[in-house]
């Protein structure tokens, strides 16, 4: 499944289009999912199975009530920018996620040519701290196309999801490395907004040379809130070296005594910047 279009799948088979509808009583079908259909007496294009995800991704709706958004993807893109500003809460929120779920991530700093001094140095800072963490980062801009030829590679052969605040140019990177035949096979500019408008529907794109690529809507939150408190320690990843020297083997890195973790902040071998994240996300368990 490529895109939803108003009530109508989108549905690709061996490099052909199609329309269809769910069968009434399937959960909701999204971006990336793998179904069984059939073309009924009618004509219709009937999808009648979802199979297994291996990775999705859930948003809160405005009820507040978390509704998937893609599935099967291998890598997530987390994607920022110079304008709007870098949201390192955001960013390692996702991070969790996604080592939550199994998925790669890596970082994309988009619009490099707006860099002043200031904030030249964030973007430097944020790719100094997530390399050291072991994520790949990547400072480019479409404007220039600086950075890309390191980043394209990288996107090759899996299906990757881009993520990240509204107007940091997710759709903008799409639309560079997916030809314009594609976009438009999909006739779904106006359902994804895959041009200069706000996207508001994930859809999955094919790269040429292999691999594909899904847009999905910016955000401004995105709550982790199916996490315990244990599965937020374990998405910092650079804890894991630290944690099993802790005094009490449930220790959760806050008020304990002798605790490793918080010994390696001091130290600066865990950057303290990740740690108030960790510990933020931790407050927001408990509200
Ligand atoms: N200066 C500059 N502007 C860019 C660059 N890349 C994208 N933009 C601009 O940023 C704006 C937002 O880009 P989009 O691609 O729509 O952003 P998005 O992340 O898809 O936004 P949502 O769909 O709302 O989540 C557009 O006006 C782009 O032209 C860049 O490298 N440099
Ligand atoms: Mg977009
Ligand atoms: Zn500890």
């Amino acid at each position: 499944m490529i895109a939803n279009y108003g009530a109508a799948l989108i549905l690709e088979y061996e490099g052909d289009i199609y329309r269809a509808i769910p069968r009434r009583k399937l959960k909701q079908i999204v971006c990336g999912d793998f179904v069984q259909w059939q073309k009924e007496a009618t004509g219709n294009h009937v999808v009648t199975k979802i199979l297994p995800r291996k990775t999705s991704l859930e948003r809160p709706d405005y009820k507040n009530q978390l509704k998937p958004l893609a599935a099967n993807f291998d890598q997530i893109l987390i994607t920022a920018a110079l304008q709007p500003p870098p949201d390192r809460f955001l960013i390692d929120r996702y991070l969790v996620f996604a080592e939550h779920i199994g998925a790669k991530a890596c970082l994309i700093l988009n619009k490099i040519d707006l860099a002043s001094t200031k904030n030249q140095r964030e973007i430097e800072g944020l790719v100094d701290a997530y390399s050291s963490i072991g994520y790949s980062c990547f400072p480019i801009s479409l404007k220039t196309a600086s950075g890309l030829p390191d980043l394209l590679p990288h996107l090759a052969d899996k299906t990757s999801i881009f993520v990240g605040q509204s107007g940091v140019g997710k759709s903008s990177i799409i639309k560079r490395v997916v030809p314009d035949k594609d976009i438009r096979t999909g006739a779904l500019s106006a359902a994804s907004g895959l041009g200069s408008h706000t996207t508001t529907a994930a859809t999955l794109y094919h790269i040429p040379s292999g691999g594909h690529l899904i847009d999905s809507p910016g955000v401004r939150e995105f709550a982790v809130t199916q996490l315990s408190g244990v599965q937020i320690a374990e998405g910092f990843v650079e804890f894991r070296h630290f944690s099993d020297q802790c005094r009490f083997n449930n220790c959760t890195h806050q008020k304990e005594p002798n605790c490793a973790v918080k010994t390696a902040v001091t130290t600066g071998d865990i950057l303290s910047f990740r740690y108030e994240n960790y510990l933020k996300m931790h407050d927001a368990l408990d509200d």
